[in-house]
């Protein structure tokens, strides 16, 4: 029986293509009354690599954090109607603005202020008139933080590859730079053979080491450029750019030989070895989207599996 093709969900993936485009620039919503002060805080975050969105209706928060999605949140204390605090209360109190950085600015002094601005959910206060080199320094290492987190959430703990979505989210986005080169593109799927049996003869643990290594290795050989992923299990995406299906199965092949060489311990200090089989297709010849290659690569990859296993189909 063919192995099922398990779908991926492709929701979204135009505007994930056209903001994938996009050089990174992190998104700041500063709400403030004040156009004088929202001049001069525009002007201090200009030449920051960030993309200042300005709200001066207080009452709009809820709708410009939807539409604006920012990764950080400036706000004003003082304002007509509901006061920083309150818009602070409210950003908190919406489970997908939780984590969201918000910095509060005041021009009044005391530490009530400052408490109250924690207490509001606030991670930091800043004193009016706003120092240039402290805003922005505190700005920064709140959305290099971001960065980071947003960054461990795309990849499997096990391996420091990418997941699935974010795999083919990049993925797609080399597939476009490929086309454009007038490239081609190799999509490879690997999977371990025999690999129940190694959990079963060997220990789980030893298992979760072959999965680690393969990992690294994959990380470590191939070209910057190139993609990697942790697909599910013992299941292994690699998209190799500028590469046929024929180039990539040599390059594939130099990784299998490096495994095999490879020995791994047991739980109860046995030796073994470990290969992978591969199935491999190529852009745009054989496909022009990320889901038509995979499928091809995985039906290739069925078929080393019925051809005895370790051996790379193309
Ligand atoms: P085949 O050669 O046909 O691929 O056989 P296989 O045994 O490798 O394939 P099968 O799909 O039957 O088994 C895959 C096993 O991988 C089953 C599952 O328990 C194991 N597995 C999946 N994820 C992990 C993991 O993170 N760690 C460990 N240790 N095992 C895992
Ligand atoms: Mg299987
Ligand atoms: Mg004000
Ligand atoms: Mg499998
Ligand atoms: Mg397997």
């Amino acid at each position: 029986l063919p192995r099922p093709f398990s779908p991926v969900d492709f929701t979204g993936a135009v505007e994930r293509l056209v903001a994938a485009r996009r050089p990174e620039r992190s998104r700041v919503l500063v709400v403030d009354d004040n156009p004088e002060s929202l001049r001069g805080l525009r002007q201090a975050l200009s030449g920051q690599q960030v993309e200042v969105l300005c709200l001066e209706d207080p009452y709009r928060l809820v709708e410009a954090l939807a539409e604006h999605r920012p990764d950080l949140l400036l706000l004003d204390v003082e304002l007509p109607g509901p006061s920083g605090f309150d818009l602070c209360r409210i950003a908190r109190s919406m489970p997908e603005w939780q984590q969201l950085p918000i910095l509060l600015l005041t021009s009044r002094q005391g530490t009530e202020f400052r408490v109250a601005a924690l207490e509001a959910g606030a991670d930091d206060y800043l004193a009016k008139p706003v120092l240039k080199e402290e805003l922005v320094a505190r700005m920064r290492s709140r959305l290099e933080r971001v960065r980071l987190s947003r960054e461990r959430s795309e990849r499997d703990a096990l391996t420091g590859l990418l997941l699935r979505r974010p795999f083919v989210d990049s993925v797609r986005t080399r597939l476009s730079e490929a086309e454009r080169q007038h490239r081609p593109l190799a999509l490879c799927f690997l999977d371990v053979d025999h690999f129940k049996r190694v959990n079963d003869t060997y220990g789980h643990l030893a298992g979760d080491r072959v999965l680690a290594r393969l990992g690294r290795l994959l990380a470590t050989r191939f070209r910057r450029e190139d993609v990697r992923g942790r697909w599910g299990g013992e299941e292994f995406v690699v998209a190799l750019m500028g590469e046929t299906a024929e180039s990539a199965r040599d390059i594939l092949a130099r990784t299998a030989v490096e495994l095999a060489r490879m020995e791994f311990e047991g739980e109860r200090g046995e030796r073994f070895h470990v290969a992978f089989s591969a199935g491999i297709s190529e852009a745009p010849r054989e496909g022009a989207t990320v889901e038509a290659l995979l499928k091809e690569a995985d039906t290739r990859l069925y078929r080393a599996k019925a051809n005895g296993r370790n051996r790379i189909e193309v």
